[in-house]
């Protein structure tokens, strides 16, 4: 994975397939597995290093996923993307140790949990057995009900995310997880109102002191559509698919603020952005494709 010079960490783009009929943005357009693969392909040509796989959507409101209709669902995906030889690094995204672990057996190199291993009681073991990276990141309740009117509260958002995340990786470390294999994430969207989100994107070099690379997921995400209401000319929220310029913003300033992955469903204008955005910084960005390069 490139190192930039000087910097402690490496900066990667990580794609979404969501192999959901629901999913915010794009659920149901990758539920067969043949479209899923060719997607995760896609993304990987268009330069993502992570191809980051869910089977549940965990939009406000979803309902939760049985373990079958998962592991039915990403089990083909990550057995075809492991298959198809990527230099791509493929990740689950699940908070359930059975689809974690047979994820990992088909080939899959990272857990991304979005209940930080507080929803399985088995998911730290079956990664630190694995030797996967995992990232672990911030949800205030769950997702039937984060972001139900009067809620979500925060005496000091960036504070309290910072506590959590910070005891979650003590935790991950005296589970026996090796500390280069941790990624946190503030979980943008997660039980937070959209001056949350704000705070967190603004105050984010506050998370970086954590001592491990932090994961950004702002992609096509309501927020953004309701600040971009805002804009000049605009006199409605932003749909999902009016939101990639939003998202690039949010990424850039995400980057410039210490940001090391860069979760997105736009793989290829997100990762224009941050070379743009890295050079002009004088850190170096290196934009090829892992797709074009053999695998290391
Ligand atoms: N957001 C979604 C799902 N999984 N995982 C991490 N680590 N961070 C996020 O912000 C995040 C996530 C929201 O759903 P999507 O897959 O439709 O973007």
């Amino acid at each position: 994975m490139d190192r930039l010079v000087g910097m402690a960490v490496s900066h990667r783009l990580m794609g979404i397939v969501n192999v959901t009929p629901d999913s915010f943005s794009d659920g149901g357009l990758f539920l067969d597995p043949g479209a899923a693969i060719e997607h995760g392909r896609t993304l990987v040509t268009d330069g993502a290093h992570i191809v980051d796989v869910g089977g549940e959507s965990t939009r406000p409101g979803a309902t939760p996923v049985a373990v079958e209709e998962e592991l039915r669902r990403v089990l083909p995906v990550v057995e075809g993307l492991a298959a198809a030889g990527l230099s791509a690094q493929i990740s689950i995204d699940t908070y359930k140790a059975p689809v974690a672990r047979a994820a990992l057996a088909a080939g899959a190199s990272m857990v991304n949990d979005v209940s930080a291993f507080r929803a399985d009681p088995e998911m730290a073991a079956v990664v630190a057995e694995s030797g996967a990276d995992c990232c672990l990141m911030h949800m205030l309740g769950e997702p039937a009900t984060m972001q139900r009117p009067g809620g979500p509260r925060y005496t000091d958002v960036v504070g309290e995310v910072g506590a959590f995340l910070q005891e979650r990786l003590e935790f991950a470390l005296g589970e026996g997880i090796a500390r280069e294999r941790i990624l946190l994430d503030p979980g943008i969207g997660f039980g937070k109102t959209v001056d949350h989100n704000l705070e967190l994107l603004r105050r984010l070099p506050e998370l970086s002191t954590l001592g491990a690379p932090i994961v950004i997921g702002t992609s096509r995400k309501g927020f953004l559509g309701r600040i971009i209401a805002k804009a000049p000319g605009r006199t409605r929220p932003a749909d999902a698919a009016e939101r990639l310029a939003g998202t690039v913003a949010s990424n850039v300033l995400a980057l410039e603020r210490g940001a090391s992955v860069f979760r997105v469903h736009d793989v290829a204008p997100v990762g224009a952005a941050l070379a743009v955005a890295a050079a002009t910084l004088g850190t170096g960005w290196t934009a090829r494709s892992p797709g074009t390069t053999p695998a290391t």
